[in-house]
């Protein structure tokens, strides 16, 4: 299995060549430097820019399962309707700060450095693994949820009347994946973790962000040491295919249960330090600002909360007088949904919904509840899903400004004829 991923890398980079070619979105000199892997792990610029549509995403996002947020792709409920446990690659959410880079993973190395490793090595002469290095390690597999922090965010405004800044994502920022890597607990100690590391950076290879006109350098959030030891894993399969492009070729980190930043794409170097560290991506961003909050940030947001979507489109238009199955599915950083309530009268009424599958505990678990509406009409479902902490969705959410964790019952409009 092991060496058989190694082999597929060549058949990876060519499938997805081919895919752009087919999309008329590569010419044929595009290719050729492709193929030959001139310039190394990225393309250069007017190459990428000839390779990649507008988005910056590398796979097709076909309308019917997906809605384009700019740079980014939120998956439509509807496309995980009578789909198995996981989400397919092809309908996963992408989240991308500025876009894709094409890596190569037979150039690839993932580079340590540091002051918390044995001997700290700099960052210009750090501790190297190669692709293979990694494959050959011990594998794992994981089954988790990756989730943006600003999922169903949208939901501020259109349920709550409140504007928060950033991406207005419906409920669609969150996939589940099989993933399958070595522990970063693995890389770690073989690197020369020291007992003092408290704190590490990744870093992803992607372009530097630049917030409106700001440049903050590359994608980097820090981790602390003893989530990383836990059950953080440096990934190179997803579903068990190796990594996509858009998810993060050739490796990426999982961290289950946190906040999607902190699953850094297209990993390159972690700096791993005996002091705590920072970036903007833990100070300006991914902490709770706002009347309520001080002026510096609620503390750096780690575990998501609870949520529960329905496989249906928003004013999705069912018939009356029959018996249609209600299906959903919930998620929680804390833990395993223990329990799912549904209402199909606004939340006067609510019916325990019936949990069906595997209930992995960072996952989500699929739920499904018939309903038989008699008069036509508009109608607002609602799913309360309650975790294994005893956390619970509530009827609001707390606002801050950039519309993070909106973990309120949703208020899902259908309409019956
Ligand atoms: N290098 C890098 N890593 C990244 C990002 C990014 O833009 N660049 N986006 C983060 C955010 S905000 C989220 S929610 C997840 C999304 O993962 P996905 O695109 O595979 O769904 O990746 C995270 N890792
Ligand atoms: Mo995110």
């Amino acid at each position: 299995m092991t060496s058989s991923i190694g082999g597929m890398d060549a058949d990876l980079t060519d499938e997805s060549v081919y895919e752009r070619i087919r999309a008329g979105r590569l010419t044929r000199r595009g290719l050729l430097r492709l193929s030959a892997g001139a310039a190394g792990a990225v393309l250069a610029a007017p190459d990428r820019a000839l390779a990649a549509p507008a988005t910056g995403i590398v796979k097709p996002l076909p309308p019917e399962l997906f809605v384009p947020h700019g740079t980014n792709a939120e998956m439509r409920w509807e496309a995980m309707r009578g789909r198995g446990y996981l989400t397919p690659a092809d309908r996963f959410f992408v989240r991308n700060h500025v876009a894709t880079p094409r890596v190569d993973a037979r150039t690839w190395r993932l580079k340590l450095w540091g002051d918390g490793l044995h001997r700290s090595p700099t960052e210009e002469r750090p501790v190297e693994f190669t692709y293979e290095d990694l494959l050959g390690m011990p594998a794992e597999t994981l089954t988790a949820f990756i989730e943006c922090t600003g999922n169903a965010r949208g939901l501020y405004a259109s349920q709550q009347g409140q504007q928060a800044s950033g991406t207005p994502w419906g409920l669609g920022a969150v996939g589940v994946a099989r993933w399958r890597g070595v522990r970063l607990a693995t890389v770690l100690e073989r690197a020369g973790l020291l007992r003092e590391a408290v704190d590490l950076l990744p870093r992803g290879l992607d372009a530097d962000y630049v917030d409106k006109g700001e440049n903050l350098g590359r994608v980097r959030r820090p981790l602390p040491v003893a989530k990383a030891l836990k059950d953080v894993l440096l990934a190179y399969e997803m579903n068990g295919a190796p990594l996509p492009p858009d998810h993060g070729h050739p490796v990426r980190l999982v961290v289950p249960s946190w906040v999607g930043i902190a699953s850094i794409k297209w990993l390159g170097d972690i700096r791993v330090s005996t002091r705590p560290l920072y970036s903007p991506w833990n100070t300006r961003f991914y902490r709770l600002f706002g009347p309520d909050h001080p002026p510096e940030g609620g503390a750096p947001l780690t575990r998501t909360n609870v949520k529960s979507a329905f496989e249906l489109p928003f004013d999705a238009v069912l018939a009356a007088g029959r018996t249609h199955l209600l299906t959903g599915r919930s998620w929680s950083g804390n833990g395993r949904v223990r329990s799912v309530a549904v209402s199909a009268d606004g939340g006067a009424t609510w019916h325990r919904a019936r949990l069906h599958g595997p209930r992995p505990a960072r996952g989500w678990v699929r739920w499904e509840l018939p309903w038989r509406p008699h008069a036509p009409g508009r109608y607002e479902l609602l799913a309360r899903a309650t975790d294994e902490t005893g956390a619970t969705q509530p009827a609001t959410a707390p606002y801050n400004t950039f519309g993070y964790l909106f973990g309120a019952v949703v208020r899902h409009p259908v309409t019956v004829r």
